[in-house]
């Protein structure tokens, strides 16, 4: 008995819950982690949540896993011929400051460039000390993940003029939501927060209505009351019909328009061609499908319209964005003055008042540093990536001769992989900060391994700062959770956080860092509450914490104090403030290049594959993975051990394939390999196929192990946006045959 009793007291002693914010996605779920001693031996979901809900999904709980991989990078890495070996931070840091310092030296300041993938964004601290970095030596060449994700969003944006209330996201009384191809069941990216299946089950409990528009009866599709199976890359002409039917039925909202746009009677010419039953035969639906949907949407008092990466990556992203915000207007489907503002601000300031108006348009595009490729410039939504490649490979002043990569993974991500790979392997200086040896980091110098996301304190600030973004995402109540450190960094490990390479390399190549605390969201306000940094203090995590959230609405303290499991504050409620009577600003809704897309659009046939490449294969997300990573845990790949090629049944017999065959699909750029799976909601033509596997073109690739890389399908010389230089990354033209047998074998 007495031993028992201690035993059980052992127990009580050793095991404990801690609650943590996830940062293996955007979503920053909340999580409780139950640990026996150091050991964690459950992950779980938070039911008692506000925000969550409960929700958590497979990657979440084996975030602990993740760390422990036995292919995480412990230490830095260095190349040394064809090999590489490991290096520690230190000296990696003096040598590449050296090399640095020699290539501004002989090509200038221009040279070096950078490239904040989404493991970078994801934490703010780091984009933002890379953004310092690249600043302190004089660079302006500074890429993210957005021109090669949703860039028609922030250009649409622009181009009509953003509200200063923001969008509209699932808060209580949301009646009518148009999401296109996002699927956000699966890929948590969208209006309906964080546990999108709950939330729309609840939104529909209320009346809500869905309308989906996809190729696919994807996971959010499967909740709708209309979806919308289109043929991909018509998205353009099904949103230019409903406009057509809310304005040819005269059921927009009239007093809105009048008080805050202006372009109505362009657009009213330009949707003219998109008859009901012309986008009927151009995307293959019912003409009283779409009829419904535009009614549907009008007919609802408080709407909201989410475009995803199916229609940005499909032929003219931007112009599905515009037209998806100018359907918005028609309907007066903005927050007005008087409503609640859900978030007021917790770690963060929002960018400006609060206020039912518009600005009116903001540049787009023909801004900031110009690139020597394509007529290309900076743009609403950052640099054009896609077109970096060119840019290192185009030689002349200013041509990149050094890279950093942050969190991301070009040369699986990136359109254009043969390309990819030219560029980056002519790099003089390519330096990777990764936990692995990602496809990029083999081709690179140096790989700086970081510290994970349960070894350093944080805070949900990534998806309040998104709310502020204009993406759509972001709280509906003032939220925020706090996570101390969990886990210790592996035993003989040599890591730094990303913020403190960046610091300590501006530090040994005596450059000054400016500080912009990220509690400012408006960058003008952020620069002027900028201040130089001490080069010479050794800063820690929680100073740098501290430093980002300083005057924060709510301080950072109490957020640590009472955050800890995540926590609604108490902040003062605003309401969204009327204009003033003098204001100027007024939506554009007849963009004379938008619409001049559009009459291209009316005046060539739909959109479709060739005799050469008939089918066309679709982008999409699988649950267990993320992009290029979260591929290796055995947990997540029970249900796929890489990413499918989902074929409709009736393509499978009429190519003579069956499940588990390996498939051959090649593109007019390169051909790659892919499973076969079996997938009757897709629409028949279509493969549908998660980016971000395979491996590098001058690697042995297995197809059941690696899978196939998407991005070696497409290409970046033509067939891209002009402005964002997004390239065609979903509805791409391919043909399919079974593989050869020695490859089958290998399955
Ligand atoms: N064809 C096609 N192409 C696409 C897409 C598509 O749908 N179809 N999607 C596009 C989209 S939306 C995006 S966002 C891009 C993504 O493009 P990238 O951002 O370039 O790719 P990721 O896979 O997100 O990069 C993740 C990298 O970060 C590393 N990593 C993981 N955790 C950490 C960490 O804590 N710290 C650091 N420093 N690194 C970490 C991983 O090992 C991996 O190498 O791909 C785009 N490419
Ligand atoms: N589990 C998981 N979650 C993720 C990611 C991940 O890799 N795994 N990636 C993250 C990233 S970086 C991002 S940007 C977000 C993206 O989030 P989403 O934009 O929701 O991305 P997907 O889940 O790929 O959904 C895209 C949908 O578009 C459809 N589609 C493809 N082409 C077309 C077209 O031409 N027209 C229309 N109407 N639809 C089309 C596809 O069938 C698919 O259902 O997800 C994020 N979340
Ligand atoms: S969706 Fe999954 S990976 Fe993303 S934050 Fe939630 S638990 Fe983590
Ligand atoms: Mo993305």
């Amino acid at each position: 008995m007495r031993n028992a009793a201690a035993s059980t007291i052992t127990e009580l002693a050793t095991h404990r819950r801690e609650h943590t914010v996830c940062r293996a996605c955007h979503a920053n779920c909340s999580l409780i982690m139950e640990f026996e001693g150091d050991k964690v031996v459950n992950v779980i979901g938070d039911k008692h949540n506000p925000v969550s809900f409960g929700f958590s999904c497979v990657k979440g709980r084996t975030m602990a896993d993740y760390h422990r991989l036995p292919s995480r990078l412990l230490t830095s890495q260095k190349r040394v011929g064809n090999k590489f070996e490991p290096t520690g931070s230190a000296q990696a840091i003096d040598e590449i400051a050296a090399k640095l310092e020699a290539i501004i030296a002989e090509h200038g300041p221009r040279s070096v460039a950078a490239f904040c993938g989404t493991f970078g964004y994801l934490n703010i601290q780091a984009s933002m000390f890379l953004k310092s970095f690249l600043e302190a030596i004089g660079s302006k060449m500074f890429f993210d993940s957005a021109t090669i994700d949703q860039p028609g969003k922030f250009v649409a944006y622009a181009l009509h003029g953003p509200w200063l209330a923001g969008c509209r996201r699932n808060s209580e009384e949301v009646d009518v939501a148009i999401v296109i191809g996002q699927n956000q069941v699966v890929a948590l990216s969208g209006a309906f927060g964080l546990a999108p299946a709950h939330n729309i089950v609840e939104g529909k409990k209320r009346g809500m209505k869905l309308i989906v528009v996809d190729p696919r009866r994807s996971e959010t599709a499967h909740h709708a009351d209309l979806h919308l199976q289109c043929q991909p890359g018509e998205d353009p002409a099904i949103v230019a019909g409903m406009i057509r039917v809310v304005l040819s039925e005269g059921i927009y909202d009239k007093a809105f328009v009048a008080s805050e746009a202006d372009g109505i009677e362009a657009l009213r010419t330009a949707v003219e061609p998109f008859t009901p039953d012309v986008v009927a035969t151009r995307a293959g639906i019912a003409a009283n499908d779409l009829i419904a949907a535009a009614r549907m949407f009008a007919a609802g008092n408080k709407g909201m319209l989410v475009c995803g990466t199916g229609p940005n990556m499909s032929p003219r992203g931007a112009l599905t964005e515009y037209l998806g915000r100018c359907l918005v207007t028609l309907c007066g489907h903005w927050p007005r003055a008087g409503e609640p503002v859900g978030n007021p601000g917790v770690l963060l300031r929002p960018p400006g008042p609060v206020m039912a108006a518009t600005p009116g348009p903001t540049p787009a595009w023909g801004f900031g540093e110009k690139l020597r490729v394509n007529g290309l410039t900076n743009t609403a939504a950052g640099m054009p990536a896609p077109a970096l490649p060119d840019e290192i490979l185009t030689p002349g002043e200013g041509q990149v001769k050094a890279l950093f990569v942050v969190g991301g993974n070009p040369m699986l991500a990136f359109p254009d992989q043969h390309k990819v790979q030219r560029a980056l392997q002519s790099l003089d200086l390519l330096v990777t900060v990764d936990p692995a040896m990602s496809a990029t980091a083999r081709l690179g110098h140096y790989v700086i391994a970081p510290t994970l996301p349960l070894e350093v304190p944080t805070v949900s600030s990534f998806f309040e700062w998104s709310g502020n973004a204009g993406l759509i995402w972001g709280y509906d109540i003032p939220y925020s959770q706090y996570s101390p450190a969990l886990l210790p960094k592996p035993p003989g490990s040599d890591l730094l956080d990303e913020w403190d390479f960046f610091f300590r390399l501006a530090r040994q190549m005596g450059r000054q860092l400016s500080f912009k605390p990220l509690t400012y969201t408006h960058p003008d306000e952020a620069a002027a509450h900028a201040y130089p940094m001490d080069m010479q203090c050794d800063y820690r995590n929680e100073d740098i914490l501290a430093m980002c959230y300083e005057d924060s609405p709510v301080p950072l303290s109490e957020v640590i104090a009472k955050g800890r499991e995540g926590h609604v504050f108490d902040v003062p409620k605003k309401t969204v403030q009327p204009k003033p009577a003098d204001w100027k600003g007024r939506f554009d809704i007849g963009n004379g290049i938008m619409l001049d897309e559009l009459a291209d659009v009316a005046a060539t046939s739909a959109y479709s594959g060739s005799t050469e490449f008939p089918l066309l294969l679709l982008s999409r997300r699988l649950r267990e993975h993320y992009n290029t990573s979260w591929h290796e845990l055995d947990a997540l790949k029970k249900k796929h051990p890489s990413n499918p090629a989902f074929m409709h049944p009736a393509d499978m017999v009429r190519l003579g394939l069956r499940a588990g065959d390996v498939a051959e699909i090649t593109s007019d750029t390169g051909t790659i390999y892919g499973l076969v799976a079996e997938a009757p909601e897709l629409r028949e033509g279509c493969v549908s196929m998660a980016h971000g596997w395979g491996v590098n073109p001058n690697e042995a690739e297995d197809p059941v192990r690696h899978g196939g890389c998407t991005s070696r399908l497409s290409s970046t010389d033509r067939d891209c946006d002009p402005y964002t230089w997004m390239a065609r990354q979903s509805a791409i033209p391919v043909r399919i045959a079974k593989a050869a047998e020695n490859l089958a074998k290998s399955a």
